[in-house]
């Protein structure tokens, strides 16, 4: 088995970084630099034509999308470790999370950040897109937090999923987005970042 993971730390791909710690499974672990442009070279975009991390080749197949990478590999390594659903309506549960981390969570926080932090140019910026933006977010707390209302984790038991959308929060923190509103988030949180792999991947942050 051959499995190479791309990366750059504090990146989209801190979220497969901490799935692949969770699974323990062994990887060639590749460190890229944005900014100093290793995306763009013509060797990774040959792997990944989208220039992004996180990628990884399992087998001598690229995977790309960090919310196809959990999916992945929770089917692929997570299910007999009991991190990731067996086929079935708890799979569909673990799915569910995760693309919504992605694809609706994920979009309200991209409006955000374009409309509200200072990386961005001021005339690129419109004030009332990001107050859109971040009551989006707040709507999706509100609904992640009665989604918890009576659980450990997302599904129950913690998988995947509950990684994925941990390593997804932390940038919520880094834009200072308040969770003490959520109670059930705050909690389900701690418990997730008090588990083993996430503690050793924050111990080595920036690595
Ligand atoms: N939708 C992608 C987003 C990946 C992404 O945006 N990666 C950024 C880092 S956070 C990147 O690699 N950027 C490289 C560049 O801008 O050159 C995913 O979830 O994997």
């Amino acid at each position: 088995m051959s499995l190479v993971f791309y990366y750059a730390p504090m990146s989209t791909a801190s979220i497969t970084e901490l799935i692949l710690e969770e699974l323990g499974v062994p990887c060639e672990k590749v460190k890229l630099d944005i900014q100093k442009g290793d995306t763009k070279k013509p060797e990774f975009v040959a792997v990944n034509p989208n220039a992004k991390v996180p990628c990884i080749v399992h087998d001598g197949t690229p995977i790309w999308e960090s919310a196809a990478l959990t999916m992945y590999l929770g089917e692929t390594f997570g299910v007999e470790r009991g991190l990731y659903p067996a086929a079935g309506p708890r799979r569909g549960e673990a799915m569910k999370w995760i693309v919504w981390t992605n694809v609706t969570l994920g979009d309200a926080v991209a409006r955000f950040t374009r409309n509200t932090m200072n990386w961005y140019p001021d005339d690129q910026k419109n004030a009332k897109a990001g107050e859109a933006a971040r009551q989006d977010i707040a709507g999706c707390l509100r609904i992640l937090d009665s989604s918890l209302a009576g659980k450990q984790y997302l599904t129950g038991e913690y998988t995947l999923a509950d990684a994925h959308l941990t390593s997804f929060s932390d940038w919520l923190r880094h834009m200072q987005i308040d969770f003490t509103p959520f109670a059930n988030v705050n909690a389900w949180s701690e418990r997730c970042r008090a588990r083993p792999a996430y503690k050793k991947l924050m111990a080595g942050a920036g690595a």
